[in-house]
């Protein structure tokens, strides 16, 4: 019993060590961005969505105002909304804003960052790198991992239950 009981604890040291390696998170000036992630894709799919947390800590507010990355044709910034009972997807032509001391979360169902133009399937175990353009904070390199096909949620990383 002793044995076992000693063998949890060290599976669970193990496991609290492990995961602050996976969460990958990202910052330039007042710009923190946490976890970003994308899901795979099915073969012959066009799009993508990508979802991170991004943080102003600053005094003055910031905008992201678009992305590129390598992987696809375009990079879009959209918003999902319930309108009338029905889900709409708009591309947000001003960008993100950011206010001093706001946090926001692009997550499945709200903003997101859009992969258009895919130019081959996104593969888990294949971070996909790209850039973010801020208004003030300028450009910021992030890798979003890979979740399996239809993820709603990071895995690993408390599933989107951040602290504060
Ligand atoms: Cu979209």
């Amino acid at each position: 019993m002793k044995r076992f009981i000693a063998t949890t604890a060290s599976l669970l040291l193990f496991a609290a060590a492990a995961a602050p390696l996976q969460a990958r998170d990202f910052s330039k000036g007042p710009i923190k961005i946490e976890q970003p992630w994308t899901r795979a894709t099915p073969g012959g799919a066009k799009v993508a969505g990508g979802f991170m947390k991004i943080t102003n800590t600053g005094t003055t507010p910031d905008r992201l105002v678009s992305a590129t990355t390598d992987i696809s044709g375009v990079v879009e910034l959209h918003e999902m909304k319930m309108v009338e009972g029905i889900m709409q997807m708009r591309a947000l032509g001003n960008g993100i804003e950011l206010k001093p001391g706001q946090s926001v979360d692009l997550k499945p169902g709200g903003y997101h960052v859009m992969f258009i133009d895919l130019k081959a399937p996104i593969v888990k175990g294949k971070p996909v790198k790209a850039r973010l353009t801020f208004e003030k904070a300028g450009e910021i390199e992030v890798e979003f991992k890979v979740e399996p096909i239809g993820a709603r949620a990071p895995a690993g990383g408390g599933g989107g239950h951040h602290k504060h």
